[in-house]
């Protein structure tokens, strides 16, 4: 079963997450038919991508399949891991990315809504970023994404609460581009893919390619790395994490030891 619709209008290639009955979760089967998606979108000469769910959905995306979480002592967010290769595929591919989002965004989805060029949102979007409340230790390059798109007090009450933020202050804040209204968001994007398509595509990539480079070039030293993924380890392989997972398999809210 497809997991995602494609769809090309002119030079736009258009994703549409549509596994609704499971919230259009992060799974490894719904990312490779994205990236696949993407790959075929280089072949097609598109010049601009649409990344949306289906419309009126109330989920954009649950964010990361947590049955697909490693139950114990491996990272759950490593370079190879699925929502790793999703966030990388959308920072990379040579045109630009529009994310079209209606309803709530939930954890590594906002990373990977975040990991798109433009951000159009309904009145209704929430974004929510939810490590916390699995005891799952966000890793370096996630970090990164945040602290590049959201001023750090906001991304500190993001990740510490866990806690939805509203659409109209994901723009106050710069996050996201526009809001528009249900029965306009779509035209807008098009529009907006259109305009983009008219312009040099060799431009534009070396232009998007460069701004990912030096966004994300920080001097990270080896000891500051190690020192991060020791913290991060003493985490995943924690009862906390243990607890997180557990809860949401049982379908409760988690009570987390601290150890
Ligand atoms: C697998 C799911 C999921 C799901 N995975 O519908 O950012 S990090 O580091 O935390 C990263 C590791 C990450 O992204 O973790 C995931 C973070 N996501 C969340 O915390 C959101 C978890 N989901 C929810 O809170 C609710 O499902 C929302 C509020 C999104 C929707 O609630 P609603 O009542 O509409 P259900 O909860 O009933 O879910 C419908 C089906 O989708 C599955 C869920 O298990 C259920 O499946 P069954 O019908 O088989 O029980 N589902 C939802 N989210 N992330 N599966």
């Amino acid at each position: 079963m497809a997991f995602i619709l494609t769809e090309k209008r002119d030079s736009t290639g258009i994703i549409t997450l549509n596994h609704a009955e499971k919230r259009n979760a992060l799974s490894e089967t719904l990312i490779e038919e994205i990236t696949a998606a993407l790959e075929g979108f280089r072949a097609l000469d598109i010049r601009a991508v649409v990344l949306r769910a289906q419309p009126g959905i109330k989920v954009w995306s649950a964010g990361h399949d947590v049955n697909e979480l490693p139950v114990r002592g491996r990272d759950p967010l490593g370079w190879n891991d699925p929502l790793r290769i999703l966030i990388r595929s959308l920072q990379e591919f040579p045109a630009p990315v529009i994310g079209l989002i209606e309803g709530s965004v939930w954890g590594g989805a906002c990373e990977a809504a975040m990991a798109c060029d433009i951000l159009i949102a309904t009145p209704e979007a929430t974004f929510a970023i939810t490590p916390a409340k699995l005891g799952v230790p966000y890793n370096l390059g996630g970090l990164m994404t945040l602290i590049n798109m959201i001023p750090l007090p906001i991304v500190k009450e993001m990740l510490f609460t866990a806690q939805p933020l509203p659409a109209e202050q994901a723009l106050n804040l710069g996050i996201i581009n526009y809001i528009k209204p249900n029965d306009e968001i779509e035209s807008f994007v098009l529009d907006m893919a259109q305009r983009i398509s008219g312009n040099s595509p060799l431009s534009i990539s070396s232009m998007k390619d460069s701004l990912r480079l030096l966004s994300s070039a920080h001097a990270v030293t080896p000891d500051l790395f190690e020192k991060i993924q020791g913290m991060r380890r003493i985490v995943y392989d924690s009862e906390d994490y243990q607890e997180g997972i557990r809860a949401f398999r049982e379908k409760r809210m988690p009570k987390f030891p601290g150890k």
